[in-house]
């Protein structure tokens, strides 16, 4: 979020001539966007919410263009009568604007000629809609824009505004319908909805390194759109359609397969995404592992005790610690064992919730994995 445009006709390198394109300012200070001795600026798809001033200021400016501007709660924090759109000596075209609950007028000008806004919609503000040399024209409204989120500076349309729809004609519009009034229009294109998906939960617990798992998705697009799909798994795109086969590949202990489903329309994704959780060594009955291996503490969280799955090459003694995420000891143990797969169950019914890192060592190889406490 940036603080405030400012332009100047002394700054150092002066801009006459440009454009502020898709800025979102938040909580300034002084004015959001001040432009002073300007030639030619086109202010395009910005918002301001909450300035101190005047949500949006030119002076003595030859021309200004405000096009799908969004001005809200000017004023904010003084007891001042601050304007949403204030102008002054400035020629300026206003369209598709929107400038609502802002503590002085919506759209204020003097000296200069008259100015005619089109297309925009001016609402609550403290000390009216228009003053001086400020005029509505063809299309304007004065009916609420209904934001998702005034409060929190959210000025996104939500479904039940009045300004959708009824910007300027043969303007872009992402959804396809006629251009929606503000800097953010209004999406009416529905995502994909998922109806089922295996595996399923889609938290995974119970897989080995090396596992081969069919992930399949049931999902439709409520207007009947087309779907396509991405599975990516490691950072690689693993295939296109709705379902995937993935061999599942150490040594992190989480990791994620998480596929996009795409209707082609405006912010039409929908994510899903498994967390292949605490995966253990392939289990191979019969061959003991050549290494020392931790391969499932389970349950996790856990209250009070859990159990840890381990694979012994050889006999001998596991000394066993337990630290929490502040490096104390809350255990330690010695046990004797032979070789084998075995499953030693640790009690922490005295410890406080949160986070433990298990260690185990035998003949110098150390074995380690992280488990929670939920109490
Ligand atoms: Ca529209
Ligand atoms: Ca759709």
């Amino acid at each position: 979020m940036l603080y405030s445009v400012f332009i100047f006709k002394n700054a150092i390198r002066p801009v006459f001539y440009g454009s502020i394109d898709s800025v979102e300012i938040r909580t300034s200070s002084a004015q959001g966007i001040l432009l002073e001795g300007c030639i030619s600026i086109a202010v395009n798809n910005s918002s301001v919410w909450n300035s101190r001033g005047s949500a949006l200021y030119a002076g003595n400016s030859q021309f200004i263009t405000l096009n799908f501007v969004t001005v809200v709660g000017a004023g904010a924090g003084t007891a001042n009568a601050k304007d949403g759109i204030r102008l002054s000596n400035t020629g300026a075209t206003v369209r598709g604007c929107i400038s609502a609950y802002n503590r002085g007028f919506g759209f204020h000008a003097t000296g200069g000629g008259g100015i005619v806004s089109t297309y925009s919609c001016f609402y609550e503000n403290t000390e009216g809609n228009f003053e001086g040399n400020a005029f509505s024209g063809t299309g304007d409204i004065e009916t609420n824009p209904w934001f998702v989120g005034r409060n929190s500076g959210n000025l996104a349309l939500s479904a039940a505004s009045t300004c959708i729809d009824q910007g300027p004609a043969n303007e872009f519009d992402p959804d396809g319908t006629r251009s929606d009034i503000g800097a953010y229009p209004f999406n009416s294109n529905m995502v994909p909805v998922i109806t089922n998906y295996n595996p399923f939960p889609s938290t995974m617990t119970n897989y080995s390194w090396g596992d081969e798992v069919n992930f399949e998705v049931f999902a439709n697009d409520p207007e009947g759109e087309e779907l396509t799909y991405e599975w990516w798994y490691r950072d690689v795109l693993r295939g296109t359609s709705s379902q995937e086969t993935i061999t599942l590949v150490g040594p992190e202990d989480l990791q994620e397969v998480r596929l996009i489903i795409n209707d082609g329309g405006y912010l039409g994704i929908t994510e899903k995404v498994w967390s292949v959780i605490e995966l253990g060594v392939e289990e191979r009955i019969g061959n003991l592992p050549p290494t020392f291996v931790l391969s499932r503490a389970y349950p996790n969280p856990f209250n009070p005790s859990f159990t840890i799955d381990l694979k012994v090459p050889h006999q001998g003694n596991i000394e066993l610690s337990v630290f929490n995420v502040n490096g104390q000891k809350v255990l330690e143990q010695s046990t004797a064992v032979t070789a084998g797969y075995l499953s030693m169950q640790i009690d922490g019914s005295a410890w406080a919730s949160g986070s433990y890192i298990v260690l185990a060592t035998l003949r110098g190889e150390t074995v380690q994995t992280r488990i929670s406490l939920i109490k």
